[in-house]
Protein backbone atom coordinates (compact mmCIF):
# COMPACT_ATOMS: atom_id res chain seq x y z
CA UNK A 1 0.00 0.00 0.00
CA UNK A 2 1.27 3.42 -0.85
CA UNK A 3 1.25 5.74 2.31
CA UNK A 4 0.76 9.90 1.42
CA UNK A 5 3.79 11.70 3.31
CA UNK A 6 0.69 13.04 5.42
CA UNK A 7 -1.52 10.06 5.91
CA UNK A 8 -5.06 11.16 6.85
CA UNK A 9 -7.05 9.16 9.82
CA UNK A 10 -9.00 7.43 6.74
CA UNK A 11 -5.22 6.16 5.89
CA UNK A 12 -3.64 5.25 9.16
CA UNK A 13 -7.37 3.29 10.20
CA UNK A 14 -6.45 1.18 6.79
CA UNK A 15 -3.16 1.14 7.44
CA UNK A 16 -4.28 -0.71 10.70
CA UNK A 17 -5.95 -2.90 9.49
CA UNK A 18 -3.70 -4.11 7.06
CA UNK A 19 -1.16 -4.60 9.82
CA UNK A 20 -3.94 -6.20 12.10
CA UNK A 21 -4.35 -8.82 8.83
CA UNK A 22 -1.42 -9.31 8.68
CA UNK A 23 -0.20 -10.01 11.49
CA UNK A 24 -2.85 -12.83 11.92
CA UNK A 25 -2.11 -14.10 8.93
CA UNK A 26 1.47 -14.26 9.93
CA UNK A 27 0.45 -15.36 13.43
CA UNK A 28 -2.28 -18.02 11.38
CA UNK A 29 0.56 -18.80 9.19
CA UNK A 30 3.12 -19.86 11.96
CA UNK A 31 0.13 -21.31 14.14
CA UNK A 32 -0.19 -23.64 11.25
CA UNK A 33 3.81 -23.62 11.12
CA UNK A 34 3.94 -25.03 14.31
CA UNK A 35 0.40 -25.79 15.55
CA UNK A 36 0.78 -28.56 18.19
CA UNK A 37 1.85 -30.99 16.65
CA UNK A 38 2.10 -29.67 13.78
CA UNK A 39 -0.46 -31.35 11.97
CA UNK A 40 -2.00 -29.02 9.10
CA UNK A 41 -5.45 -27.49 10.40
CA UNK A 42 -8.37 -30.47 10.03
CA UNK A 43 -9.69 -30.44 6.25
CA UNK A 44 -6.72 -27.65 5.08
CA UNK A 45 -4.65 -29.59 2.69
CA UNK A 46 -1.17 -30.16 2.34
CA UNK A 47 1.05 -28.16 -0.11
CA UNK A 48 4.32 -29.48 -1.12
CA UNK A 49 6.91 -28.06 -3.38
CA UNK A 50 9.00 -30.53 -5.25
CA UNK A 51 12.43 -29.52 -6.45
CA UNK A 52 13.40 -31.79 -9.41
CA UNK A 53 17.04 -32.25 -11.06
CA UNK A 54 15.16 -32.35 -14.80
CA UNK A 55 13.87 -35.39 -17.38
CA UNK A 56 17.50 -36.65 -18.32
CA UNK A 57 17.12 -40.51 -17.69
CA UNK A 58 14.58 -42.82 -17.15
CA UNK A 59 15.07 -43.46 -13.92
CA UNK A 60 14.16 -39.00 -13.33
CA UNK A 61 11.18 -39.77 -15.06
CA UNK A 62 10.24 -43.14 -12.91
CA UNK A 63 11.01 -41.20 -9.89
CA UNK A 64 9.00 -38.05 -10.84
CA UNK A 65 5.91 -40.23 -11.55
CA UNK A 66 6.05 -41.53 -8.57
CA UNK A 67 6.45 -38.33 -6.50
CA UNK A 68 3.51 -37.19 -8.68
CA UNK A 69 1.18 -40.25 -7.76
CA UNK A 70 1.84 -40.54 -4.70
CA UNK A 71 0.73 -36.42 -3.90
CA UNK A 72 -2.33 -37.56 -6.09
CA UNK A 73 -2.90 -40.53 -3.87
CA UNK A 74 -3.14 -38.81 -0.56
CA UNK A 75 -4.85 -35.74 -1.72
CA UNK A 76 -1.82 -33.16 -1.61
CA UNK A 77 -1.28 -30.21 -3.59
CA UNK A 78 2.19 -30.92 -4.92
CA UNK A 79 3.66 -27.56 -7.12
CA UNK A 80 6.10 -29.18 -9.02
CA UNK A 81 9.51 -27.52 -10.66
CA UNK A 82 11.63 -29.15 -13.29
CA UNK A 83 15.27 -26.96 -13.04
CA UNK A 84 16.53 -28.02 -16.62
CA UNK A 85 19.65 -29.95 -14.40
CA UNK A 86 19.99 -26.27 -13.32
CA UNK A 87 21.18 -26.06 -9.23
CA UNK A 88 20.58 -22.27 -9.87
CA UNK A 89 16.67 -23.09 -11.26
CA UNK A 90 16.76 -24.90 -7.99
CA UNK A 91 17.16 -21.83 -6.12
CA UNK A 92 14.52 -20.18 -7.85
CA UNK A 93 11.62 -22.80 -7.21
CA UNK A 94 12.51 -22.82 -3.87
CA UNK A 95 12.50 -19.56 -2.93
CA UNK A 96 9.07 -19.65 -4.58
CA UNK A 97 7.75 -22.38 -2.42
CA UNK A 98 9.02 -20.31 0.77
CA UNK A 99 6.95 -17.35 -0.57
CA UNK A 100 3.96 -19.74 -1.65
CA UNK A 101 3.80 -20.72 2.26
CA UNK A 102 4.41 -24.18 0.93
CA UNK A 103 4.02 -26.93 4.12
CA UNK A 104 7.32 -28.77 3.34
CA UNK A 105 9.84 -28.97 0.56
CA UNK A 106 10.78 -32.11 -1.27
CA UNK A 107 14.20 -31.81 -3.00
CA UNK A 108 16.30 -33.83 -5.17
CA UNK A 109 19.62 -31.78 -5.10
CA UNK A 110 21.56 -31.74 -8.76
CA UNK A 111 24.84 -31.25 -6.63
CA UNK A 112 26.08 -31.90 -3.54
CA UNK A 113 27.54 -28.45 -2.76
CA UNK A 114 25.84 -24.84 -2.62
CA UNK A 115 22.80 -25.75 -0.27
CA UNK A 116 23.20 -23.73 2.60
CA UNK A 117 21.88 -20.19 1.48
CA UNK A 118 18.76 -21.22 0.47
CA UNK A 119 17.93 -24.32 3.13
CA UNK A 120 18.74 -21.30 5.73
CA UNK A 121 16.19 -19.37 3.83
CA UNK A 122 13.41 -22.65 3.89
CA UNK A 123 14.34 -23.14 7.72
CA UNK A 124 14.17 -19.42 8.23
CA UNK A 125 10.50 -20.02 7.44
CA UNK A 126 9.65 -22.89 9.12
CA UNK A 127 9.63 -25.06 6.10
CA UNK A 128 10.88 -28.56 6.47
CA UNK A 129 12.90 -29.70 3.72
CA UNK A 130 13.46 -33.72 2.72
CA UNK A 131 15.56 -34.64 0.34
CA UNK A 132 15.23 -37.42 -2.01
CA UNK A 133 17.95 -39.73 -4.54
CA UNK A 134 20.91 -37.53 -3.63
CA UNK A 135 22.96 -36.30 -0.41
CA UNK A 136 24.17 -32.98 0.09
CA UNK A 137 27.11 -31.49 1.63
CA UNK A 138 26.32 -29.17 4.37
CA UNK A 139 27.73 -27.74 8.01
CA UNK A 140 24.64 -27.74 9.59
CA UNK A 141 22.53 -31.38 8.92
CA UNK A 142 19.64 -29.32 10.75
CA UNK A 143 18.53 -27.56 7.34
CA UNK A 144 16.83 -30.66 6.12
CA UNK A 145 14.95 -33.34 7.90
CA UNK A 146 16.05 -36.11 6.21
CA UNK A 147 17.75 -38.38 3.37
CA UNK A 148 16.15 -40.49 1.59
CA UNK A 149 18.35 -42.51 -0.80
CA UNK A 150 20.16 -45.53 -2.09
CA UNK A 151 23.88 -46.18 -1.05
CA UNK A 152 26.02 -45.42 -4.28
CA UNK A 153 29.53 -46.13 -3.22
CA UNK A 154 28.02 -49.75 -2.56
CA UNK A 155 26.45 -49.88 -6.10
CA UNK A 156 29.78 -48.70 -7.48
CA UNK A 157 31.28 -52.03 -5.06
CA UNK A 158 28.61 -53.96 -6.54
CA UNK A 159 29.36 -53.16 -10.29
CA UNK A 160 33.23 -53.51 -9.97
CA UNK A 161 32.72 -56.85 -7.71
CA UNK A 162 30.31 -58.16 -10.82
CA UNK A 163 32.53 -57.35 -13.46
CA UNK A 164 35.66 -58.66 -11.51
CA UNK A 165 33.64 -62.36 -11.40
CA UNK A 166 32.77 -61.63 -14.91
CA UNK A 167 36.21 -60.76 -16.77
CA UNK A 168 38.06 -63.42 -14.09
CA UNK A 169 40.02 -60.14 -12.61
CA UNK A 170 41.55 -58.43 -16.15
CA UNK A 171 40.09 -55.93 -17.79
CA UNK A 172 40.93 -52.47 -19.41
CA UNK A 173 37.90 -50.29 -18.74
CA UNK A 174 36.10 -47.42 -19.91
CA UNK A 175 34.11 -45.56 -17.50
CA UNK A 176 31.00 -43.12 -18.54
CA UNK A 177 30.55 -41.26 -15.37
CA UNK A 178 27.33 -39.40 -14.31
CA UNK A 179 27.17 -35.69 -13.90
CA UNK A 180 29.94 -33.51 -12.53
CA UNK A 181 29.50 -32.93 -8.45
CA UNK A 182 26.20 -35.31 -8.43
CA UNK A 183 26.49 -37.56 -4.82
CA UNK A 184 25.49 -40.67 -7.07
CA UNK A 185 28.88 -39.91 -9.63
CA UNK A 186 30.97 -39.02 -7.36
CA UNK A 187 29.91 -42.52 -4.91
CA UNK A 188 29.63 -44.91 -7.68
CA UNK A 189 33.00 -43.70 -9.06
CA UNK A 190 34.63 -44.14 -5.39
CA UNK A 191 33.22 -47.44 -4.90
CA UNK A 192 33.95 -49.02 -7.94
CA UNK A 193 37.31 -47.89 -7.84
CA UNK A 194 37.34 -49.58 -4.09
CA UNK A 195 36.39 -52.75 -5.74
CA UNK A 196 38.57 -53.45 -8.56
CA UNK A 197 42.19 -52.29 -6.41
CA UNK A 198 41.54 -55.59 -5.62
CA UNK A 199 42.35 -56.87 -8.82
CA UNK A 200 45.46 -55.68 -10.40
CA UNK A 201 44.68 -56.61 -13.89
CA UNK A 202 41.65 -54.42 -13.67
CA UNK A 203 42.35 -50.69 -14.89
CA UNK A 204 40.64 -47.93 -16.15
CA UNK A 205 41.74 -46.30 -19.16
CA UNK A 206 39.63 -43.56 -20.10
CA UNK A 207 36.35 -41.89 -17.50
CA UNK A 208 34.55 -39.13 -18.91
CA UNK A 209 30.99 -37.77 -17.96
CA UNK A 210 27.88 -38.77 -20.47
CA UNK A 211 25.97 -36.66 -17.61
CA UNK A 212 23.14 -39.55 -17.11
CA UNK A 213 22.03 -38.90 -20.88
CA UNK A 214 21.67 -41.79 -23.53
CA UNK A 215 22.81 -39.12 -26.35
CA UNK A 216 25.78 -37.74 -24.39
CA UNK A 217 26.49 -41.61 -23.21
CA UNK A 218 26.38 -42.63 -26.98
CA UNK A 219 28.77 -39.45 -28.01
CA UNK A 220 31.27 -40.27 -25.22
CA UNK A 221 31.63 -43.91 -25.94
CA UNK A 222 32.52 -43.15 -29.92
CA UNK A 223 35.03 -40.47 -28.95
CA UNK A 224 36.39 -42.97 -26.18
CA UNK A 225 36.39 -46.36 -28.50
CA UNK A 226 38.23 -43.90 -31.34
CA UNK A 227 41.20 -43.45 -28.54
CA UNK A 228 41.10 -47.11 -27.27
CA UNK A 229 39.12 -49.05 -29.45
CA UNK A 230 42.04 -51.71 -29.89
CA UNK A 231 42.33 -52.01 -25.77
CA UNK A 232 38.90 -51.70 -24.10
CA UNK A 233 37.83 -54.96 -22.67
CA UNK A 234 34.59 -53.59 -20.64
CA UNK A 235 32.27 -51.14 -20.23
CA UNK A 236 31.55 -49.41 -16.56
CA UNK A 237 28.52 -46.95 -16.82
CA UNK A 238 27.32 -44.68 -13.77
CA UNK A 239 23.59 -45.73 -14.91
CA UNK A 240 21.90 -47.63 -17.52
CA UNK A 241 20.80 -44.72 -19.97
CA UNK A 242 24.06 -44.26 -20.99
CA UNK A 243 24.82 -48.00 -21.09
CA UNK A 244 22.63 -47.66 -23.58
CA UNK A 245 23.94 -44.98 -25.70
CA UNK A 246 27.23 -47.08 -25.44
CA UNK A 247 25.56 -49.99 -26.60
CA UNK A 248 24.73 -47.81 -29.47
CA UNK A 249 28.51 -46.50 -30.00
CA UNK A 250 30.20 -50.25 -29.98
CA UNK A 251 28.06 -51.53 -32.38
CA UNK A 252 28.26 -48.45 -34.63
CA UNK A 253 31.93 -49.46 -34.02
CA UNK A 254 31.60 -52.81 -35.64
CA UNK A 255 31.86 -54.47 -32.31
CA UNK A 256 29.12 -56.77 -29.78
CA UNK A 257 28.17 -55.08 -27.13
CA UNK A 258 27.75 -57.05 -24.10
CA UNK A 259 30.03 -60.07 -26.38
CA UNK A 260 32.82 -58.32 -27.19
CA UNK A 261 32.80 -55.49 -24.60
CA UNK A 262 31.20 -56.57 -21.33
CA UNK A 263 28.67 -53.66 -20.26
CA UNK A 264 27.70 -53.03 -16.35
CA UNK A 265 25.51 -50.35 -15.34
CA UNK A 266 22.89 -49.36 -12.27
CA UNK A 267 19.41 -48.35 -12.34
CA UNK A 268 17.59 -50.84 -13.10
CA UNK A 269 14.95 -49.49 -15.53
CA UNK A 270 13.12 -51.80 -17.82
CA UNK A 271 15.52 -50.66 -20.76
CA UNK A 272 17.77 -52.40 -19.20
CA UNK A 273 15.97 -55.81 -18.56
CA UNK A 274 15.42 -55.33 -22.62
CA UNK A 275 18.84 -54.81 -23.69
CA UNK A 276 19.92 -57.84 -21.14
CA UNK A 277 17.62 -60.07 -22.83
CA UNK A 278 18.86 -58.44 -25.65
CA UNK A 279 22.59 -59.81 -24.87
CA UNK A 280 23.72 -56.58 -25.45
CA UNK A 281 24.19 -55.40 -21.10
CA UNK A 282 25.61 -58.04 -18.99
CA UNK A 283 24.55 -56.55 -15.68
CA UNK A 284 22.70 -53.78 -13.72
CA UNK A 285 22.58 -52.69 -10.09
CA UNK A 286 19.20 -51.65 -8.80
CA UNK A 287 18.69 -48.34 -7.68
CA UNK A 288 15.16 -48.09 -6.77
CA UNK A 289 13.54 -44.29 -7.79
CA UNK A 290 9.81 -45.26 -6.40
CA UNK A 291 10.32 -42.70 -3.43
CA UNK A 292 7.20 -40.90 -3.19
CA UNK A 293 5.57 -42.81 -0.55
CA UNK A 294 8.84 -42.79 1.81
CA UNK A 295 8.76 -39.02 0.60
CA UNK A 296 5.48 -38.41 1.84
CA UNK A 297 5.85 -40.16 4.69
CA UNK A 298 8.56 -38.04 6.16
CA UNK A 299 6.76 -35.36 4.96
CA UNK A 300 3.67 -36.02 7.27
CA UNK A 301 6.13 -36.65 10.12
CA UNK A 302 8.19 -33.60 10.21
CA UNK A 303 4.58 -32.08 10.12
CA UNK A 304 4.13 -33.94 13.35
CA UNK A 305 6.85 -32.97 15.04
CA UNK A 306 8.10 -36.84 14.66
CA UNK A 307 11.63 -37.85 14.49
CA UNK A 308 12.95 -39.01 11.52
CA UNK A 309 16.44 -40.95 11.03
CA UNK A 310 18.95 -38.10 8.93
CA UNK A 311 19.13 -41.22 6.24
CA UNK A 312 16.93 -43.97 5.02
CA UNK A 313 19.15 -45.70 3.02
CA UNK A 314 17.14 -48.01 -0.06
CA UNK A 315 18.05 -51.68 -0.40
CA UNK A 316 19.29 -51.96 -4.01
CA UNK A 317 19.78 -55.70 -5.62
CA UNK A 318 22.16 -57.01 -8.60
CA UNK A 319 20.25 -57.78 -12.12
CA UNK A 320 22.44 -60.06 -14.36
CA UNK A 321 21.32 -61.65 -18.28
CA UNK A 322 20.62 -64.54 -16.42
CA UNK A 323 17.61 -63.30 -14.47
CA UNK A 324 16.31 -60.60 -17.06
CA UNK A 325 14.06 -62.58 -19.01
CA UNK A 326 12.30 -64.07 -15.78
CA UNK A 327 12.27 -60.76 -14.03
CA UNK A 328 11.25 -58.58 -16.67
CA UNK A 329 7.42 -58.65 -16.57
CA UNK A 330 7.96 -57.53 -12.52
CA UNK A 331 9.77 -54.40 -13.49
CA UNK A 332 7.77 -51.35 -11.89
CA UNK A 333 9.97 -48.36 -13.71
C1 LIG B 1 20.27 -41.88 -8.42
C2 LIG B 1 19.96 -40.71 -9.36
C3 LIG B 1 20.70 -40.85 -10.66
C4 LIG B 1 20.31 -42.10 -11.47
C5 LIG B 1 20.38 -41.56 -12.86
O1 LIG B 1 19.62 -41.68 -7.19
O2 LIG B 1 20.32 -39.48 -8.76
O3 LIG B 1 20.35 -39.72 -11.46
O4 LIG B 1 21.16 -43.19 -11.28
C6 LIG B 1 19.73 -40.21 -12.67
O5 LIG B 1 19.73 -42.34 -13.83
O6 LIG B 1 19.96 -39.39 -13.75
Amino acid sequence: MKMPLFPSLRHLSSLAAVAIFSLAGCDRQSADKESPGGAPKPGKTLTVGFSQVSAESDWRVAESKSIKDEAAKRGIDLKFSDSQGKQENQFKAIRSFIAQGVDAIILAPKVETGWEEILKEAKQAKIPVVLVDRGIKVSDDSLYVTLIASDFVAEGRLAGDWLAKKTSGKAQIIELEGSPGAAPAIDRKKGFAESIAAHPGMKIIASQSGDFETGKGKEVMETLLQQHGKDVTAVYAHNDNMALGAIEAIKAAGKKPGVDIPIVSIDAVRAAFTAMVAGELNCTIECNPLLGPLAFDAVEKARKGESLPKKTVIQDRVFDQSVAASELPNRKY
